[in-house]
């Protein structure tokens, strides 16, 4: 049973992450906010409770990784790193824009990201090499990685659950942010892919199925994954796109929109009435 305490903390920097978003995003500018909110709970328990981090050396060889397969979501990684001081805050204003540090997408050029990413379907088979190499050098260390639902398109992706299922690589947790939506609508429209839960499965993996925003519920299915021996894992979140910015919630339009001023100042007052909410 996760602690009342605890939950409360992680809500709070879950909220903290997303009015990260908000300044990356800023006003007339595209920015994925819908893929972003989605991870929110997510992205707050790994970073702030369960990977083992040395934030005074990003690069420690003990360290927990954490592989954002779904690349264009690195707002929301950025978030995180930021508040673990991997970076200054100034950086965020300067995203994406040159002589600033914060790419689109994940770069190996910014502190506490671990792979290049973005191209979809390439971040699980990353994540299953480090995990071997992890094993063979004896480290303890978990390889996390988070994946799309439209990106299960992908066929590298399924090549790499094979692996990952034929080598037994236990030190490995895949997420799965089912918000049911992709680029340009409806991931059951645009490619459909009936039950993941069991085809994930079928390729010899062990499956969680959790709401994606229910941090207990996240928690508690990191912690089972983490006990599974001779295979891997994957936690299915079943969240909502855009999640906590009402107009963005299950709408396409914001996979990578703009928000104009009106909107940028309704998405700010409706993270003001949560953290209202949190005291
Ligand atoms: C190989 C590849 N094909 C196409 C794209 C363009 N693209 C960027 S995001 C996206 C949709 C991804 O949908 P999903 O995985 O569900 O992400 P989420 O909705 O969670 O943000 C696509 C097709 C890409 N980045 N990589």
């Amino acid at each position: 049973m996760v602690s009342a305490t605890l939950i409360k903390e992680l809500k709070g920097k879950a909220l903290q992450l997303r009015y990260n978003l908000l300044e990356l995003i800023g006003v007339g500018k595209a920015g994925h906010l819908g893929g972003s909110s989605s991870l929110a709970e997510t992205i707050a328990v790994l970073y702030f409770h369960k990977m083992n981090l040395d934030r005074q050396n990003p690069k420690s060889p003990d360290r927990d990784r954490l592989v954002l397969s779904k690349g264009h979501a690195a707002l929301i990684q950025y978030a995180a790193l930021v508040e673990l001081g991997y970076f200054p805050r100034e950086e965020l204003k300067k995203v994406k824009s040159l002589g600033g540090l914060l790419q689109g997408h994940p770069d190996l050029s910014i502190p506490g990201i671990e792979a290049v990413t973005g191209s979809l379907g390439q971040g699980l088979s990353i994540s299953v090499g480090m995990a071997l190499a992890l094993r063979l050098d004896k480290k303890a260390c978990r390889v996390y990685t988070v994946m799309g639902d439209g990106e299960q398109s992908e066929g590298q992706l399924w090549e790499a659950a094979m692996s990952a299922a034929n080598f037994k690589v236990d030190n490995l947790t895949a997420f799965l942010d089912w918000n049911k939506i992709q680029a340009t609508g409806p991931t059951k429209e645009v490619f459909s892919i009936p039950d993941l839960a069991g085809k994930w499965a079928s390729f010899g993996w062990e499956v969680f199925s959790v709401n994606g925003h229910d941090i207990g519920e996240i928690i508690e299915a990191i912690e089972k994954a983490a006990m599974v021996k001779g295979k891997p894992s994957i936690i299915i979140l079943d969240t909502i796109k855009g999640k906590n910015f009402s107009f963005a919630e299950n709408n396409a339009a914001y996979h990578n929109g703009i928000l104009d001023e009106a909107k940028f100042a309704q998405a700010m007052k409706e993270l003001d009435a949560q953290k209202a909410g949190l005291k």
